[in-house]
């Protein structure tokens, strides 16, 4: 099977954080080369669509996200209907709503989506419970069935995700709102506490049998505050002691060759904050490292990617 064509979606989305800065994210890391150097792993890449937020005309900045995540949302329905596999660059990570939405709405009829969600923040809130009101705390919520209509009923319908099928990894900086929310709907969540006792890589491993367990397809939403500042400073809210970037790159590795990883998203790349490019050079080591082009050899035959060396101790004494 030849891996489906890589399709690109600029979500130019700021509007959702209190400081926008991340909505110039996706042109960014467009110019910097993100699909030549997708191309150069040998993954067939385009960029497609880019969908820009509008804040004008919009009464309030949840209005703006409500229109924007329709609009998203066609693109990447349109990118999958057309048998290609989406990875949407953000913007701030409002634009979860939208892409999540549509990868779920196209595979309906086969099942229910999957989702590995990183990140340092829950994205747990609700309109009622936000004291910043600032959409992009709110797409796990909406996603999950919870919030305003324009962000958790696109379609038409409510619960693109169920509880069961998402798994937050990486999360240390949230309001007890949102950690309510999660809880009594049982949604699995390993704090960075977890993944310091137990190893990204061993987090990763258990997220992603949970996610496919009863799903017809899964994807990954990276927000790039999920990893450490130290090595991804340039991301719209950093907190401190987070994923290293070497870990993550060597657990993500070949994480898209599974035939039922559907799409991916990168968020919250705020490219006025990072200073030297570190945080751009590391969201394309992420993706590349994400879909690259699976061994002919090791591809096919096996649903799990070749992965040596993942299970090392994060710590290892040496
Ligand atoms: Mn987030």
């Amino acid at each position: 099977m030849t891996p489906k064509l890589l399709h690109l979606v600029g979500a130019e989305v700021g509007e959702g954080a209190s400081d926008g800065g991340c909505k110039w994210g996706a042109q960014a890391l467009r110019e910097r080369g993100m699909v030549q150097a997708l191309k150069a792993t040998g993954r067939d890449s385009i960029w497609g669509d880019t969908v820009t937020a509008q804040p004008l005309h919009a009464a309030s900045r949840l209005d703006a996200i409500e229109a924007f995540s329709r609009q998203l949302a066609m693109s990447v329905e349109r990118a999958l209907r057309k048998g290609h596999q989406p990875l949407v660059v953000g913007g701030d990570h409002s634009c979860a709503a939208g892409t999540w939405s549509a990868v779920a709405q196209v595979l309906q009829p086969a099942g229910a989506l999957g989702l590995i969600w990183i990140d340092a923040h829950l994205d747990a809130h609700t309109p009622q419970t936000s004291d910043s009101q600032a959409p992009h705390g709110m797409p796990l919520a909406a996603l999950l069935g919870h919030g305003s209509d324009g962000m958790a009923g696109l379609y038409g319908w409510r619960g693109k995700l169920l509880p069961s099928n998402v798994v937050v990894i990486g999360a240390r900086s949230y309001e007890p709102a949102e950690a309510e929310l999660l809880a009594a709907l049982q949604v699995r969540v390993m704090t960075m506490e977890e993944v310091l006792d137990r190893s990204f890589a061993t987090c990763f491993d258990e997220a992603r049998a949970i996610v496919k367990r009863h799903t017809a397809g899964w994807g990954l939403t990276l927000d790039l505050d999920g990893l450490d500042p130290l090595d991804a400073p340039g991301t719209g809210t950093p907190v401190e002691t987070g994923i290293r970037l070497a870990d993550a790159v060597q657990v993500l590795a070949g994480c898209g060759h599974d035939p039922d990883f559907v799409a991916m998203e990168l968020a919250e790349y705020n490219p006025l904050r990072d200073f030297g490019g570190h945080t751009a050079q590391a969201a394309m080591q992420l993706v590349c490292a994400a879909l690259n082009l699976p061994d002919a050899t090791c591809g096919q035959s096996t649903r799990e990617p070749p992965r040596t060396g993942n299970q090392k101790p994060v710590h290892a004494a040496w």
